[in-house]
């Protein structure tokens, strides 16, 4: 690789040949200030904070998008650069409201940290506020405008990263804004309500529906059984709220702060990840082995990606494996198989999920499928960001707990329901159990490492029993078009599907970042909490769904067998267009 040598506030650096300012400078720990760039994208030099200087030259360039050149000299800090940035934080200011006590990124907003750091006490300038009333459309997220900075970064996102298009700039000079596309609700837009624009919002302006009020009340009422489950991606992320390092593994911390929180059962969704399994699994085996399904299957667990292919595809909607998600799983056996063993009327029966994602939050009132119970089977969703405020507010000291268990039947969960939240671990997961029932034998080795990887788009062969299993994976929902577009080719010309098992997941990385993780997700992050929830299911004494004993106890004591009557009732669902 070629390389060039520059100069940063006189100390000489060899970096990579384009590397911008902003990451030469960070190699030699000098942090310059930014406000609308953000290292999942590419940068949009809206906001003009990161402006510094060239030696020798009256010249200003924003570090974010200026490419190092050999020999450059540059300046990063200054009294002068110092007050530039400060009037432009200052100017921003001036169109921000001043609620901070009342905002929900209290305490971690970015403009926050700027206006301390750079000591800002008054306003100079005239205060203008837009008074446009927040977006509360979407079950999922509320749109604020008001506190929108026009930085740019949950547009840049919805369309470079998720490749939807719901956010735009609309309007011109000082009028312009950011809103949902056609300046329609946010509901109305194409918004997949997957929160990655509440996840990369550097203020309070897009934020997740906070539900914390409905759980609590819930736990106030003497007539409630409070059953929580946990989404596989928590127990990596949860922590980082608590000054843990991204990947650590909190799982048996966050069942013992449930209980203190007063939850009567805590639940594991990686429980039902494996029994996902066992429904999807045998899905895959017959579509592969009878010819009884629509050729590829593509995994449907994922809620923004179910809403995009539903809006987008929906001529491939009979290629979805009918398998709700663990999510809506668990949620209807705990009201049903759950509520009979504990002899519990299930209308006293108030199920919540702590998820990752902010579309988990419209899933659960999708379709009347998710009312499989006879009741609303979850009651209410809330992300790891909510779950850390309330373990806060009720005076927990969440790194010093000690672990505790999940209660049983239905919280015991394999290796596969683990990964399920790391891109290609719903295949993996898939194909460990795919295998034992093709061939009637385990996996010598348990890793499919053909399936494993970061890139946005993998494509493999896997072997089984010498059928070769055409598998394609794809995450970050703007890299999804590409292998469905393959399908459809081949489907217009009548030639053979390219696939045979397809995975997607809305999320770079799946839902380890998913939108409603801690802030502060990059990809060095997520590479810590994939490496976490491998780890979770290396260490884990059972590897595979199908060997999980309370995936057999449920099958023997209640549902009978993968798809079968019960098993259709319960646990499988439908798509619209
Ligand atoms: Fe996911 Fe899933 S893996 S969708 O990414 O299938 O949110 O973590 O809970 O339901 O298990 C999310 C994660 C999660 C479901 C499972
Ligand atoms: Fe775009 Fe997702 Fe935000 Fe909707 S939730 S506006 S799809 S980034």
């Amino acid at each position: 690789m070629k390389t060039v040598n520059i100069r940063i506030n006189g100390e000489s650096v060899q970096v990579p040949e384009g590397t911008t300012i902003l990451k030469a400078a960070e190699q030699v720990n000098v942090k310059i200030p930014v406000l609308c760039y953000h290292p999942d994208l590419p940068p949009w030099a809206a906001c003009g904070i990161c402006v510094v200087k060239l030696e020798n030259s009256p010249k200003m360039v924003r570090a974010c998008a200026t490419p190092v050149s050999e020999g450059m000299g540059i300046i990063t800090h200054d009294p002068e650069l110092h007050e530039i940035r400060r009037t432009v934080i200052e100017l921003i200011l001036s169109t921000h409201p001043n609620d901070c006590l009342k905002c929900g990124r209290n305490g971690n907003c970015e403009l926050q940290k700027l206006a301390a750091d750079f000591g800002i006490r008054e306003q100079p300038f005239e205060q203008r506020i837009r008074e446009i009333e927040p977006d509360t459309s979407t079950p999922s997220i509320v749109f604020n405008p008001e506190k929108c900075v026009n930085c740019g970064r949950c547009a840049n996102v919805c369309q470079v990263m998720q490749g939807v298009w719901a956010l735009e700039f609309i309007g011109r000079g000082e009028n312009v804004r950011i809103a949902p596309s056609a300046d329609d609700t946010l509901n109305d837009s194409p918004c997949i309500k997957c929160g990655q624009c509440s996840a990369h919002c550097p203020v309070g302006a897009i934020f997740e529906k906070d539900e914390t009020g409905k759980l609590l009340a819930a736990i106030r009422d003497p007539e409630k059984h409070v059953a929580v489950q946990i989404a596989p991606a928590v127990r990596v992320a949860l922590g980082e709220a608590f000054g843990m390092e991204p990947g650590e593994i909190s799982t048996g911390k966050i069942y013992a702060a449930l209980r203190k929180l007063g939850i009567d059962a805590v639940f594991d969704t990686n429980f039902s990840a494996d029994l996902t399994i066992m429904e999807e699994g045998s899905e895959l085996v017959q579509r592969l082995t009878k010819g009884t399904g629509a050729i590829p299957q593509i995994t449907s667990c994922c809620p923004a990606w179910t809403d995009f292919m539903e809006k987008y595809y929906p001529d491939m909607i009979p290629n979805f494996s009918t398998a709700k998600s663990p999510m809506m799983m668990q949620g209807a056996i705990t009201k049903t198989y759950y509520a009979e063993k504990k002899k519990i009327d299930p209308a006293n029966i108030y199920s919540a999920a702590i998820m990752p994602c902010t579309a988990k939050k419209y899933e659960i009132t999708r379709c009347e499928k998710m009312y499989s119970s006879g009741y609303q089977d979850v009651d209410v969703v809330l992300t790891t960001r909510e779950l850390a405020r309330l373990i806060k507010a009720m005076g927990i000291d969440f790194a010093s707990l000690k672990d505790e268990k999940a209660d049983s039947p239905i919280g015991a969960y394999s290796g596969a329901g683990t990964i399920f939240g790391v891109t290609g671990g719903v295949m993996e997961a898939a194909l460990r159990t795919a295998h034992k029932l093709i061939t009637g034998k385990e996996l010598e080795k348990v890793e499919v490492n053909e399936v494993r990887g970061v890139e946005g788009v993998r494509k493999g062969e896997v072997d089984i029993d010498g059928k070769k299993v055409k598998v394609a994976i794809a995450h970050g929902m703007a890299n999804v078009s590409q292998i469905l577009d393959e399908v459809r080719d081949a489907r217009e010309k009548g030639e053979e599907p390219p696939y045979h098992f397809i995975e997607v997941m809305a999320c770079r990385g799946g839902c380890i970042s998913g939108g409603g993780q801690p802030y502060g997700t990059t990809d060095e992050v997520r590479k810590k909490r994939i490496a976490g929830l491998y780890k979770d299911d290396v260490n884990s004494a059972v590897r595979c769904s199908h060997e999980n004993p309370e995936i057999s106890q449920i099958y023997k004591e209640f549902l009978g067998e993968p798809l079968g009557h019960k098993s259709h009732e319960l646990l499988h669902t439908g798509y619209t267009p």
